[in-house]
């Protein structure tokens, strides 16, 4: 016989999605299925920084929802503890979105930031905290990440980003990109890499004018990019 208490757990157990996503590099401050949609995924807390680019440096994700849009944003606050910390600066700067708003499918996914170029002071030793919100259709889900900015910082090799999903439609590459792939890609990757940054750069102007209303419902973001596949979900 049913109670309401099975069959609620039950609801829960199934909308919850294995896992959502996870954010593998820079290392997360913690993963929680339950408290991901939570602010910094339920992880209040400053973790131990680690070390990140001032210019561009690279963000891996785990996508486990057929489609997503995902969208990266820092907070120049020690200790954020709230959305409105990754709004804008202590001195009440606005602070640009980290990337556009794109789209992911499932896998594995990266993409480059380049924090020193928002313009809001950040310099060698700054201390930021880094925040994904991702919607695949059950909500959005967070993910934070507490860096200190380096100048010339070199990233581990197995870490760089060379099919950025921000800036081109890329598909989900296996964990280790075969390096016979890296090659080939090389070449079509700068030719891509210089026709799709005009609408680029013209989706991050559009979406960083939007970034208030992103950040609280990036399922309406998503939508009005066209998510046709979220209503499938
Ligand atoms: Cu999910």
């Amino acid at each position: 016989m049913f109670n309401i208490k099975t069959l609620l757990a039950a609801s829960a157990l199934a909308s919850t999605a294995l896992a959502h996503f996870t954010l593998d590099y820079p290392t997360s401050r913690g993963f929680d299925d339950d408290k991901e949609p939570q602010f910094c995924g339920g992880f209040t807390t400053v973790e131990a920084r680690q070390p990140f680019p001032l210019g561009q440096g690279p963000i891996r994700i785990d996508s486990h929802h057929p489609r997503a849009s995902v969208v990266a944003f820092i907070s120049t606050s020690e200790n954020p503890t709230s959305f409105n910390d990754f709004n804008t600066t202590s001195s009440g700067q606005t602070i640009p979105l980290a990337t556009p708003v794109f789209q992911v499918a499932s896998g594995d996914y990266c993409f480059n930031v380049n924090l020193g170029s928002l313009n809001v002071g950040l310099t060698n030793g700054s201390l930021v905290t880094l925040q994904v919100q991702y919607d695949g259709g059950d909500g959005d889900l967070y993910q934070c990440t507490d860096l200190v900015l380096i100048d010339g910082y070199t990233v581990p090799a197995n870490e760089t980003c060379t099919i950025d999903a921000a800036t081109s439609n890329a598909t989900a590459s296996s964990t280790t990109v075969p390096s016979s792939s890296a090659t080939s890609s090389s070449g079509s990757s700068s030719t891509s890499q210089a026709s799709t940054s005009p609408s680029a750069s013209s989706t991050a102007a559009s979406s960083a004018a939007m970034a208030q209303r992103e950040i609280t419902g990036l399922g309406l973001a998503a939508s009005l990019l066209g998510l046709a596949g979220l209503a499938m979900l």
